[in-house]
């Protein structure tokens, strides 16, 4: 039987080829374009493989794709927590089975949301920017005033892994924490966290923080829309480090620009790696380019997750994640 053929669709941090060559898999094409595979070039290098290692920037992975594989393929294993990028359905229909990273993307996940929430609390960027521009002319009483964070409200909207990681750094800042989840948690409602389950809009109406933490599903497309904008508190911030599209980015750039909401942290967008150009102008709205989980740590294990994962699947045993 020739050999199974393995496809890595982006350069991963640290070197998945070897790991798999040091498992016996020889029959490996691996990008060498740091950048997203062409669709084109995509469907045409895949022929034949038994296993996809994609990325959350191979969008869609779906019927087409699959097809363009063909049947023998296996498993399609996601260098991320989030498999938005791929059909689910569709792979679960063929039998092919969807991997993906949860462990790794967490704790750094939870910082980078934290880094938003400090940073959009604090004016950091503003701050950033008059400290290097030789234009600061000393301390001012009124200088870059910013928002208190201790004793606040905190409400965390998905309370997986990474909104309990959240949650538990807030513990340092005496914050009151509210969740909102179709499932109740018991680790973010036990003690130290002590989290109290409410529901979307009474959440939104009494946090001076909001984190979003829903993985992207029909149902939380656009789940902050102009109407939940509406229900949270004019000092209140928003964060972000789920998937762009469970924000309403045009209704939050025009709520952040009347200053009908404070500040927003954002590190994911609607359509990436395009930003609404109205957020971009914001001073308000502080700005990352979708860095979550972007540890030198943290990326080395998802690589050797994804490698894993696929390994498992090639060799007929239960993935270490499978969606
Ligand atoms: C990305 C993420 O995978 O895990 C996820 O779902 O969004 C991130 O960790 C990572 O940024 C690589 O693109």
């Amino acid at each position: 039987m020739p050999e199974k053929r393995i496809v890595i669709t982006r350069p991963l941090p640290g070197d998945a080829v070897a790991m798999l060559r040091e498992a016996g898999f020889e029959n490996l094409w691996c990008s060498e374009a740091d950048e997203p595979l062409p669709r084109d070039r995509l469907l045409e290098v895949i022929g034949g493989a038994h296993a996809i290692i994609a990325n959350p920037g191979d969008k869609p992975i779906d019927a087409e794709v699959f097809d363009a594989a063909g049947e023998q393929l296996e498993v399609v294993s996601n260098f991320a927590v989030g498999v938005d990028n791929i059909d689910v359905e569709e792979a679960k229909r063929r039998g092919i089975t969807v991997c993906n990273t949860p462990t790794p993307v967490t704790e750094p996940t939870a910082d980078i949301a934290w880094l938003l929430l400090l940073g959009a609390a604090r004016r950091a960027h503003e701050a950033q920017r008059l400290a290097r521009s030789g234009e600061w002319t000393g301390i001012g009483p009124s200088m870059l005033l910013g928002r208190r964070i201790v004793g606040k409200t905190l409400l965390i909207v998905g309370a997986g892994r990474i909104g309990t990681a959240v949650a538990r750094r807030s513990i340092g800042w005496e914050m009151k924490v509210l969740y909102r989840d179709v499932q109740r948690s018991e680790a973010i409602e036990q003690a130290p966290i002590n989290a109290q389950r409410v529901e979307l809009e009474e959440g939104l109406k009494e946090a001076d923080f909001i984190s979003l933490h829903t993985p992207l599903l029909p149902e939380t497309r656009h789940l902050i829309n102009a109407d939940r904008l509406a229900l949270m508190k004019e000092t209140a911030v928003l964060v972000n480090t789920s998937r762009g599209p469970v924000i309403d980015e045009a209704a939050l750039a025009e709520a952040l620009r009347s200053g009908r909401l404070a500040a927003a942290g954002l590190d994911v967008y609607e359509r990436e790696p395009e930003i609404h150009p109205e957020l971009i102008g914001l001073e308000n709205a502080f700005l990352m380019p979708h860095i979550g989980s972007a540890t030198i740590e943290d990326r080395a294990w998802m690589t050797q997750l994804t490698v894993d994962n696929a390994i498992a699947v090639l060799n007929g045993e239960d993935p270490p994640h499978a969606v």
